[in-house]
């Protein structure tokens, strides 16, 4: 097992059957018109943390550590997105219309490509999600089940929307769940801190937090 100095306590996770989530680093959210543009938010944020999450993909990479990515992406036909969900927040425009970066959250649209600094390698699995939580609809718990994965390293975008829905899904699935404090972002810093304080609480009650410096401390 490895250590890491986390919060609220020691994260001890076994080489081999951890994997790491990196959540809906997609042009969408991270670049200007985009759907998180769309919806009336400041991209600039999110894109800050690109290099702490390449230093996190650095350090699974240089030990053949499990990767996966995700992406927030439904069907051209829009056939596994709920009509309320396409509603939702008024924005403009909606998903599946037409953007600067093709139409939005959509399978195969330039903007719902990973960042180029992110982009996934040979070997690594990508998910398309149509729900902010990487389960739901995805096969993914079955794959991981069949790995033997047991424990994820969690980073990625927005920290309190789809990282949150994820690291809870995870954690009633039994997944022991650590979350990189610098390698996730949200659209608002309190937010932010607040999902951090309570995923942590009681004792880790989802999960745990460090920031990329502990994890690399501890494999080095
Ligand atoms: N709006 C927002 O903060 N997030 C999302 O819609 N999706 C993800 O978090 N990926």
């Amino acid at each position: 097992m490895i250590t890491v100095a986390a919060h609220p306590y020691p994260y001890a996770f076994p080489p081999g059957r951890t994997a790491l989530v990196v959540i809906d680093m997609q042009r969408d959210f991270v670049e200007p018109g985009g759907f998180g543009a769309a919806l009336g938010n400041d991209v600039a944020r999110l894109q800050a943390i690109i290099p702490a999450v390449a230093g996190l993909l650095a350090v699974f990479r240089a030990r053949n550590w499990p990767v996966i990515h995700t992406r927030e992406a439904h069907l051209p036909d829009l056939s596994d997105c709920p009509p309320a969900k396409i509603a939702r927040g008024n924005a403009s425009p909606r998903i599946g219309q037409h953007g600067p970066m093709g139409r939005l959250l959509v399978r195969g649209e330039p903007g719902n490509q990973i960042v180029p600094a992110l982009a996934p390698m040979d070997g690594e699995r990508v998910i398309d999600k149509p729900g902010k939580g990487m389960f739901w609809a995805t096969g993914l718990h079955e794959a991981l089940r069949a790995e033997g994965i047991s424990h994820l390293v969690f980073a990625g975008v927005t920290t309190e929307v789809c990282v949150q829905t994820s690291m809870r899904e995870a954690n009633d699935r039994g997944y022991e769940c650590l979350l990189i404090t610098d390698a996730t972002e949200s659209y608002f810093p309190q937010f932010k801190a607040a999902t951090i304080e309570m995923l942590t609480a009681q004792g880790g009650i989802v999960g745990w937090a460090a920031p990329l410096a502990a994890l690399e401390a501890a494999v080095a």
